[in-house]
């Protein structure tokens, strides 16, 4: 019987976890790698079907302890542009959060990354949620925005 309890309760943990990634849907980019540099950027837009708040606690590129994604925020003061770390990024109940050039990015790290490849990323949610996701790699060379950031 105990055995059946301890059955039912991870079928339950795994039906949460399988109800809250459907209620998540995330897409976006990374940015290839400059030649010689060692910092490349990914936008993310996180859309939260759900009627609670989902907090994005960290990102890590599956497989690849060398590399790291790290949640940043750009800001522009005085004409000049900053980036500082963000603890945690919050997607709000039936909202979204988009990342972008100049705002929210992922700094990525440690990796070298070409137009068409694609990147794996595991996104850490609040209560232990973790969702995995694959973004494309576009060039550089197709943004028509001027972006002085770094990444
Ligand atoms: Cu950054």
């Amino acid at each position: 019987m105990r055995r059946f309890y301890s059955l039912l309760a991870t079928l339950m943990l795994v039906a949460s976890a399988a109800a809250n990634e459907a209620s998540l849907r995330i897409d976006g980019y990374a940015r290839e790698t400059l030649p010689g540099a060692a910092m490349a950027a990914a936008y993310l837009s996180l859309h939260n079907d759900a009627d609670e708040e989902r907090r994005l606690l960290r990102v890590e590129i599956p497989g690849r302890v060398d590399a790291s994604a790290d949640l940043h925020t750009s800001e522009e003061r005085d004409g000049v542009s900053r980036m500082r770390p963000l603890a945690g990024l919050a997607v709000p109940a039936g909202g979204e959060v988009q990342m972008a050039p100049g705002g929210v990015h992922l700094m990525l790290s440690g990796l070298k990354l070409r137009a068409g490849d694609t990147l794996p990323l595991r996104l850490h949610f609040a209560g232990g949620d973790a969702v995995d996701v694959e973004v494309p790699v576009r060039s550089l060379r197709t943004d028509t925005e001027r972006d002085h950031h770094h990444g």
